[in-house]
This record gives C-alpha cells, structure tokens and sequence, in this order.
C-alpha cells in the first residue's frame, strides 16, 4: 500500500498526487501541524480558511472512495511537523512508497528532500502541473536572456492558452489594454454586493479552534467571511463574473476610504490552496467578454495578472531560490515599525490598509505595493522583515508568490528583475488614487513641516541616497532633474525632516 501526502494548498481533485495513486489499495493523509500553522505568525483567518478547507476537502476525498486519515490540530500532540505525522503513520502501517506532489516552498521542499533517508521507503515527489507554465519551461524561458520581462513572458503565455487570441492575434489588435485601467472611484458604479457563505459545523469547528490557538496572531476572526469548499470557490468565482469583473480594469489602482474590495476578485487564496485553478478562472473570464459581459480591457488586464504575473513570479522564485530570499540590493537595516503589527499610526492610507489586512486577512494589490509596500522601500525597512509580514497576514500568502512580490516588485531587493525601476512614490500618488488624504492628520500637498506627508519628504531622502544606483536608469532621469530643479534651501529641508522622521518611524 502507497501513501499519499496531501498539503494543505493541494486541495484539487485534478492533484498528481491523486492521479498516481488508487482509491481502492492506497491511503491519504493531510494533516493540521503546528509547525505549517506558525512558522510565521499566519493570520487566524489565513490558518481557519486552510484547515477548514482541508477538512472539507478530506470529507469530499472519502466520499469519493479513498481511504483517508485526517491529522487534526492538536498543541499536546507529539507530532507537530509534518515529518512528524508521517513518520508515525509509517511506523503504525506498512507503506511501500511516499507519494506526494512538489511544494510550493523552498523550506519545505528541501526537507522533503531527506524524508527517504528518513523514513526508510522511496518518495516519489511529482511535478505541479497546476500551473500554466512549468518550472523547466520557465527555466528554458529564461535561459539566454538579459531581462526576464513580464510581458514578453505574459505574451506567450497567451499563445500557449489561446486565451483572448484569435487566428494567432491578439484579441483587440493589442496584447495589454493597461492604459484604460487607471481610474480613481467617486462613488459610481455602485459597488458589488458582499457574497456571504453559509457556514457548517466543520466551519464553526475551526474557527473555535483557531479563535482558541491562534488569537495571538496578528488579525481578528470576527469577520471571517472565506470559502472553504470547492462549491463556494466556485461561487465566488461566479459572483466576480457578474459584480465585479465588469469593472475591474477600470478601477484596479483605486483606493477608497472604508471600501476594502471594490471590483477585485478575492480570488487568490482559492487559487493558492488548490480549490480553483488559474485556467478555469481565466476562461470564466474570457466567456464573459466572448458573451459582451465584460469589456476586454478589465478582462485582459485580469488575465494578465493571472497567466502573466502570477505565473512569472513563481517562475521566478523557482529560477533565484534560495538566494533569492537573503538579497538586499539596496543595503537596508531598519527594523519594521510598530505600526506594521499593531496597525497604529496617523498616516491614514496605512492605518486604513492596516485594518483591512487585520480585518479581512485582505489588501488589494495596490495597497499592498503602492500604501505599506511604498512605505517600507522608502523607510530602508530590512527586506527580510517585510517579507515575514506579508507572508504572515494575508489568506494569499505563500512564499513563491509572497517572496517575488515583495522583495522584487516592492522592495527592488532583487537589483531589478521583477522591475527596471523601483515603484517608489510619494504622497501625491497616493491623493490622486484615493480618497485617504482628506481624512489624515498630514498634509499630502506639503513637505517640510512638522505635519507634511511623510510620504513626500521620505520619497526624495530615498531618491537621494540611492542617487548612485538610480540616476542613469533613463526611466528615473525626469526625477533626478526636478530634484536638481528645486530650490537648494528646500531641498536641504525636505532631507532633514525625511532623515528626522527616518529616526523615529514609530512615532508617525
Ligand atoms: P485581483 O486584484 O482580483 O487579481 C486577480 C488575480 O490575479 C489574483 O487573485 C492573483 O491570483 C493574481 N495576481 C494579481 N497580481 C498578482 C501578482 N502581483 N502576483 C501574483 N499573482 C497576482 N498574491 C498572492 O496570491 N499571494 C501573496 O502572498 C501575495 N503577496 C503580495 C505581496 C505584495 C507586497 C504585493 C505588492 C502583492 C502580493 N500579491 C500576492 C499579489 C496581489 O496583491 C494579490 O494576488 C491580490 O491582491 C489578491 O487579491 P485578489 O484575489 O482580489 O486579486
Ligand atoms: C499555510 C499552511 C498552514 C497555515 N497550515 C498547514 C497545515 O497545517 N498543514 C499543511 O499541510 N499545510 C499547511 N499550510 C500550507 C503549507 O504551509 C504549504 O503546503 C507549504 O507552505 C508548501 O507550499
Ligand atoms: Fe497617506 Fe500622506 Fe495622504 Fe496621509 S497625507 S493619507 S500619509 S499619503
């Protein structure tokens, strides 16, 4: 008899795991581990969605014929790795072979690479087929060229999947329709209704017990509103077609006080535990704009970031693992502040991405990159530190798609492989997407005095003295010119009061 090893972001019925073996000789395993639930400090509503989803998937497994054991979290237990679990099974019953499919981890995988020693039986470890592109065929993509750019990748991506593609063109005689996607909201269109999901007991379960366990953790449960079933999955995946997916282009960068999702998807965590696949979702979205319900600008631009980035970064992370994690281009030290953990501070747009993310284990993308994501490259924060907060505090978060966006895209720790330039940005940025500076105790239009955005004085100090890297990328050279334009007193003061409040970040 072969074990097989489910992880708690495997839960599709299409797994290779599930394919090389047999419901009628060979036996499952999943298992809730301490070590998987706080080797960060994953938010509680990250750890009730991933437990209730793996129990739920268990249920579903049986249902269909499998012998399956369900390790339950339990803090007295001996076990609590997975390696763990496992190996007491294996002393308990006669397995021949380990089974299971590659992780999405580079921690993880490289223990699994022990286990044989370990336990004694051969592991079989299959490849991650339910990616669009494989880890070699982003390996040979990459191989030979001087820049791995996204949208060359993206492109090819689309030939592959014949997504919005006719006769071997793109659809709209354009391959990115971007340049429509950057609108501000004002109040119209009207925002989607809120999908709600009935919960079961295997839900109330977990919550409880991860309310009993995990309330240490950084995030409240109180508004735990995730899926955990391949039908709610499904649901929400249908309720994005309808209410959000016509609009999504349009307002994907905007910003609006008390609105947390606007016409976002929320479907990432759904993808990255396994309930949904990229190309269902992706060709979810294609019907609609085939059936006129959405314009292919918001259908394109959601495509692109599912075929495109999301593909490109874990190619990315697979190609620069492991020293991809420990790199620092830009020499950072600082700490993280307080701020990041207790979601305490006056800068309004932080405070109000800070508690969406505590509320909902949820910030859409451009809070995460241009609000706390912008702060901490301006502040110098240590990319490490950084990295454990967003893989800690979202029910998306993983490290081949957390680590690439934040020390790449965000932090430019990676000396520019995920973007030419650092998306740096001040104040100014963050007024014209969103309504958050008119409700802050700073001031966005000024500078130097005591209650100027800090945005705006920390964007030139980190323009400054990154001076030697930046000022010949040609994509930076307009910045350095108005830099050099200002008038030498000011700018003199804007340092300052950017080197003051670099002392003392806390205290924002
Ligand atoms: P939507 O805005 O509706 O986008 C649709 C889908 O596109 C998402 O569900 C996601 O699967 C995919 N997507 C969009 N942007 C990206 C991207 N940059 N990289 C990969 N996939 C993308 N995404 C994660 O899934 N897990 C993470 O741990 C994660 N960490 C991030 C950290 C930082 C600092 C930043 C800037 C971005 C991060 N992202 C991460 C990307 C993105 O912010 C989230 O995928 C998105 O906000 C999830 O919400 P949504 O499902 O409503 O996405
Ligand atoms: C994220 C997570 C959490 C919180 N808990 C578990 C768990 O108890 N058991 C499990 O198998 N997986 C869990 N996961 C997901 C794993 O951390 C994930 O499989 C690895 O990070 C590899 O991608
Ligand atoms: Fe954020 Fe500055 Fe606007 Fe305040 S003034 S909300 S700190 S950008």
């Amino acid at each position: 008899m072969k074990l097989g090893l489910i992880l708690g972001d495997q839960l599709s019925a299409t797994l290779p795991t599930l394919r090389a073996l047999d419901r009628r000789h060979d036996c499952l395993i999943l298992a809730e581990v301490g070590t998987e639930a706080s080797y960060v400090p994953h938010h509680p509503q990250k750890i009730a969605l991933l437990f209730s989803a793996m129990r739920h998937f268990a249920e579903d497994l049986r249902q269909q014929g499998w012998q399956v054991i369900y390790h339950a979290y339990d803090p007295d237990a001996p076990q609590q790795t997975l390696f763990d679990v496992v190996r007491q099974l294996c002393d308990q019953r006669h397995f021949s072979e380990l089974h299971l499919t590659e992780c999405g981890e580079y921690r993880l995988m490289t223990e699994l690479r022990t286990w044989p020693t370990r336990l004694g039986i051969p592991v079989r470890i299959y490849a991650d087929d339910r990616f669009v592109c494989s880890i070699p065929e982003f390996r040979q993509w990459a191989s030979g060229r001087q820049q791995l750019r996204m949208e060359y990748f993206y492109r090819d991506m689309r030939r592959k999947t014949g997504l919005l593609i006719d006769k071997g063109q793109p659809v709209g005689g354009q391959w990115n329709f971007d340049s429509d996607n950057r609108q501000s909201w004002r109040g119209e269109p009207a925002l989607p209704p809120q999908l709600t999901f009935v919960r079961d007991d295997i839900d109330r379960t977990v919550v409880a017990l991860v309310q009993r366990h995990f309330a240490h953790h950084p995030g409240s449960l109180a508004q735990f509103r995730w899926g955990t079933t391949r039908e709610q999955a499904l649901s929400a995946l249908s309720h994005f077609i309808e209410y959000r997916l016509p609009w999504f282009g349009t307002y994907q960068d905007a910003m609006v006080n008390g609105e947390d999702t606007l016409f976002h998807s929320l479907l990432a965590p759904y993808l990255n535990c396994g309930l949904l696949s990229p190309l269902e979702v992706c060709r979810a979205a294609e019907q609609a704009w085939r059936d006129g319900r959405a314009p292919l600008n918001g259908v394109e631009g959601f495509i692109r970031q599912i075929i495109g980035w999301r593909e490109y970064v874990r190619g990315i992370y697979w190609l620069k693992m492991p020293g991809y994690a420990q790199e620092n281009a830009l020499g950072n030290t600082r700490p993280l502040p307080r701020f990041y953990w207790d979601g305490d501070t006056r800068m309004h747009c932080m405070a109000e991405c800070f508690r969406t993310t505590f509320d909902n284990a949820y910030a859409h993308h451009i809070q995460r990159l241009m609000v706390t994501g912008n702060f901490a490259l301006l502040a110098g924060i240590t990319p490490e530190v950084i990295c454990e907060w967003y893989l800690a505090v979202y029910a998306d978060a993983y490290d081949w798609v957390e680590l690439p966006n934040t020390l790449g895209m965000v932090m430019h720790a990676d000396g520019g492989v995920l973007g030419s330039k650092p998306y740096a940005a001040s104040g100014n940025y963050i007024h014209k997407m969103s309504d958050y500076c008119g409700h802050c105790h700073y001031n966005v239009k000024t500078a130097t005095e005591s209650d100027s955005c800090p945005f705006n004085s920390l964007y030139w100090h980190f323009m400054a003295r990154h001076r030697e890297r930046f000022a010949s990328n040609p994509r930076m050279t307009m910045t350095y010119r108005s830099f050099d334009r200002m008038n030498p007193g000011k700018r003199e003061q804007i340092l300052r009061r950017g080197e003051q409040l670099l002392q003392d970040l806390d205290a924002l």
